[in-house]
């Protein structure tokens, strides 16, 4: 009697294990039978692969499915996130460029591919607050979910090593990263981003409370909005649910260990597509 148990205790265990192994070659097979032909690797982020193309001026990014917080402290990776943040990244990115914002994004390739223009990343992270939350309320007195209004606009130091540190206006100019004219640039973009972001946002019944953006200059020295803007770099709270853990649609679903990433990044990019179906339809 123990000796079957035993038995079928050790296949189970086999079985588990080659599914686990058919699993993670699927995958890597999928992943690599769906790229796009591509150069040779640039840099691989936490979230992030960018690669060259046949053109100098042109790179291909590649959405992981890796999730990180904390400076990379806390890891995990969650099937399906990479192609649902392209998605997102390339609506917001058209939706933005249809308004005028000069941004680094040509097409959505496939899958988790995206093709923009190559630039040079300014290394400083603007971070646009609406509603108090995140590292602002752990920094000060200011209460969660204080309105903000003007929004708050901080620059921080794109830099793991240092923990990405807050900046005040006169360690920015010390650190010479951006001339005055292109700060003044980047943060009249930045807010008026906020403004395209927040009414486009409100009409998928979401809040947008803050995100971060990055900057980059291009071969012909104009700045350009990069990277990417997804649950991974904005927080989300959806207006339909009351519950403060419950209407969360964005990375903090992971920094608080609330569970059910996927299907939060997947309302938002269901909700966006609505927007943006209506907005088709009506034009
Ligand atoms: P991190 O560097 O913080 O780990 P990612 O995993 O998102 O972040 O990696 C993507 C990297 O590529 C980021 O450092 C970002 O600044 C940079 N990047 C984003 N867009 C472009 C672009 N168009 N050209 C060159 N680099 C880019
Ligand atoms: N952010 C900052 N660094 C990396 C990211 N993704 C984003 C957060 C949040 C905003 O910037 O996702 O939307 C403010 O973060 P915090 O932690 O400063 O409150
Ligand atoms: N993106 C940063 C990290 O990966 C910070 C964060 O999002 O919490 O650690």
């Amino acid at each position: 009697m123990k000796n079957s148990y035993g038995l079928q205790w050790n296949l189970h265990q086999a079985l588990k294990c080659a599914i686990l192994i058919g699993d993670f070659f699927l995958n890597h097979f999928y992943r690599i039978t769906m790229a796009p032909k591509h150069g040779q690797l640039i840099y691989e982020g936490k979230a992030k692969r960018i690669f060259e193309t046949d053109l100098e001026d042109v790179v291909l990014i590649e959405f992981k499915n890796d999730a990180t917080a904390f400076n990379a402290v806390k890891h995990e990776e969650f099937e399906g996130k990479g192609r649902v943040n392209c998605e997102i990244s390339s609506h917001l990115f058209e939706l933005l460029g249809e308004a005028g914002i000069p941004t680094h994004y040509l097409s959505r390739v496939t899958d988790c591919w995206m093709r923009s223009k190559r630039v040079k990343i300014i290394p400083l992270e603007v971070v646009v607050r609406n509603i108090a939350t995140g590292s602002l309320c752990r920094q000060t007195p200011i209460e969660q979910g204080t309105k903000l209004f003007p929004p708050l606009l901080d620059f921080y130091f794109k830099d793991d090593g240092l923990g990405d540190p807050l900046l005040s206006e006169a360690r920015l100019e010390k650190l010479g990263l951006i001339s005055e004219k292109n700060q003044l640039n980047v943060e009249e973009i930045s807010l008026h981003v906020n403004d395209l972001l927040k009414s486009f946002f409100k009409k998928a019944d979401l809040t947008l409370v803050d995100f971060k953006l990055e900057f980059g200059v291009d071969g012909n020295g104009q700045i350009l909005l990069s990277d990417e803007i997804s649950p991974d770099t904005c927080r989300i709270w959806d207006q339909r649910k009351s519950d403060d853990k419950d209407r969360i649609l964005d990375k903090d679903r992971f920094r608080n260990d609330l569970g059910g990433l996927v299907d939060a990044y997947g309302e938002v990019l269901k909700r966006i597509q609505g927007v943006s179906s209506k907005q088709h339809n009506c034009s």
